[in-house]
């Protein structure tokens, strides 16, 4: 059921005992947005945790409280930037079916929550909590602030995606007049490089191809050299816009070794193509210019599926 903000923000007055699912392979925007709503929650003297299957990755734990962990019997289930169940991950797939609201900006969002509040002009699911706080707190400051912030900066690429929105500007206004650390928050998520991210970078540029008369660049990552490099997943956080950041490339493919014969794959776009749309033609999902999938097969398969695709794409 769809709901409006203000029927959201009282279902939330009445609730307690609150657990915030976040997406695996977690990212700023869930985390920013699951954290924030937890402070907002924390800040109405709720009793709230917030959960993730793979845990809170060392890059995001400025945002993490010294105590969180589940320690009472949940009784109302929220969502955040999670588009379907699968994204769950195995240690939080027990909820699948017991998810009272879901909060989300992803416009393949497919979870059948008891209340939804989804929307796809969103810059971030960040922006959405923030709209929730601004109505249950006097000011959005301290951790709340922090929180938001890195939600919205992180899933616009620092404001400059075509996702970017006004009102995710004017909250990121309002946000540093309430004193968040912006120049931290955007060295750390922007500025910052691990060796492991400095070596995965220089295999995506050193393994880049191109097709489709340069329109589209596809390059992929294997689980050796990922091990080799002591790369996980955060590691790849943002990396799949290199591609893109090519002259002439309207289509960017970054595929990654998951497991034998399985790949997932990132797919960045400029105008012209519908990454989301892309990335379903293969059981996936996403945005507009930025989408996911997964295919089984050998790399070579994997890529001429991709090539025909773009080709497709490319000449529609
Ligand atoms: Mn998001």
């Amino acid at each position: 059921m769809k709901t409006n903000l203000l029927e959201l923000c009282e279902l939330l007055c009445q609730q307690d005992n609150i657990v915030i699912l976040t997406h695996k392979n977690p990212d700023g925007d869930t985390l920013g947005s699951g954290f924030g709503l937890y402070y907002t929650l924390k800040h109405l003297g709720k009793h709230a945790c917030v959960l993730n299957s793979d845990g809170f990755p060392e890059r995001y734990q400025f945002l993490v409280p010294d105590h969180m962990e589940l320690d009472f019997e949940p009784e109302f289930v929220i969502s955040v930037d999670i588009a379907d169940t699968t994204l769950l991950g195995n240690q939080l797939e027990r909820y699948a079916n017991q998810i009272d609201l879901c909060i989300d900006h992803h416009i393949s969002n497919q979870i059948s929550a008891n209340y939804a509040y989804v929307i796809p002009e969103a810059s971030s699911a960040a922006e959405l909590v923030y709209q929730i706080a601004e109505k249950l707190v006097d000011k959005i400051e301290g951790p709340i602030a922090t929180a938001l912030y890195t939600g919205i900066v992180t899933d616009t690429g620092c404001f400059k995606y075509s996702n970017t929105t006004v009102e995710c500007h004017l909250y990121a206004a309002e946000l540093m007049k309430n004193g968040v650390e912006f120049e931290k928050i955007n060295r750390a998520m922007f500025e910052t490089k691990s060796r492991a991210r400095l070596g995965l970078e220089r295999l995506i540029l050193d393994g880049m191809e191109f097709y489709c008369d340069g329109k589209c660049a596809m390059t992929a990552v294997s689980r050796k050299e990922m091990e080799e490099l002591g790369a996980d997943n955060t590691t790849f956080d943002g990396v799949s816009a290199i591609a893109r950041q090519i002259e002439g490339v309207e289509l960017g493919f970054t595929i990654r070794e998951d497991g034998a014969n399985f790949y997932k794959i990132s797919i960045r776009t400029s105008e012209k193509v519908d990454a989301s749309q892309l990335g379903r033609l293969f059981g996936g999902g996403g945005h507009k210019r930025a989408a996911g999938c997964n295919i089984s097969g050998t790399l070579t398969e994997v890529k001429e599926k991709l090539i025909q695709a773009a080709q497709r794409s490319l000449t529609n």
